[in-house]
């Protein structure tokens, strides 16, 4: 396995801290627990600079850094594990598909590097909340309105909250890509494309 280079490891630091932070503010609250948020913006523009071994880091380390703050829900060691180690991780599935965004992007095709990014945000919001799902049945399924089983609360609540993530983090890497696209692209290439373009 290629090893990290310096500066990858400080990105997925820096962008981890940035998702941490804007998870802070106020979000989108249908419910108590059913939260929309751009929160995971930062961890799909990293997963579209450096690929999938970067962003499942970098989500690593948003998880490590949201137990360093406190701000967690404990209930199991199991679920604890589960909801903000590996769940927070996968978000970086992302990165699966850094080969084709960088490549749209670098024949200056934007509309197919944005159709690949909006594939990328839903494999990274579905494997997260995957966890997210699982735990839901196993371990908050008591919190199920009367008469409704712990599968279909914790599909509600979190396939909400997934497909909510989904459409306004498309939003926004939309509008980043479209003013910004050296946001993503490493090393000023967009304006090598621009010319030949
Ligand atoms: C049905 C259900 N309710 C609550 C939770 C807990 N949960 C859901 C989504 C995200 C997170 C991590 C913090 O953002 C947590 C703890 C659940 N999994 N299922």
């Amino acid at each position: 396995m290629k090893k990290l280079g310096l500066l990858a490891m400080i990105e997925a630091a820096f962008f981890a801290a940035f998702a941490l932070i804007l998870d802070l503010l106020p979000a989108i609250q249908l419910g108590p627990w059913i939260s929309i948020s751009f929160a995971m913006v930062p961890i799909f523009i990293l997963a579209f600079r450096w690929g999938f071994t970067v962003s499942i880091l970098s989500g690593f380390i948003w998880g490590l850094l949201q137990v360093a703050i406190g701000d967690i829900y404990f209930l199991t060691p199991i679920q604890f594990a589960i909801e903000y180690f590996i769940a927070f991780a996968f978000i970086g599935f992302a990165g699966l598909f850094y080969k084709p965004i960088q490549s749209h992007l670098q024949n200056g095709e934007k509309k197919k590097a944005l159709q690949w990014a909006v594939v990328a945000i839903f494999v990274g919001s579905v494997a997260r909340y995957f966890w997210h799902f699982i735990a839901g049945v196993i371990f908050w399924g008591e919190n199920a309105p009367e008469g409704m089983s712990p599968v279909i609360y914790s599909l509600i609540v979190n396939g909400g909250t997934m497909l909510g993530a989904t459409i306004l983090c498309s939003v926004v890497i939309l509008l980043l890509l479209s003013n910004a696209p050296r946001l993503i692209q490493r090393k000023g290439t967009g304006t090598i494309s621009a010319k030949k373009a």
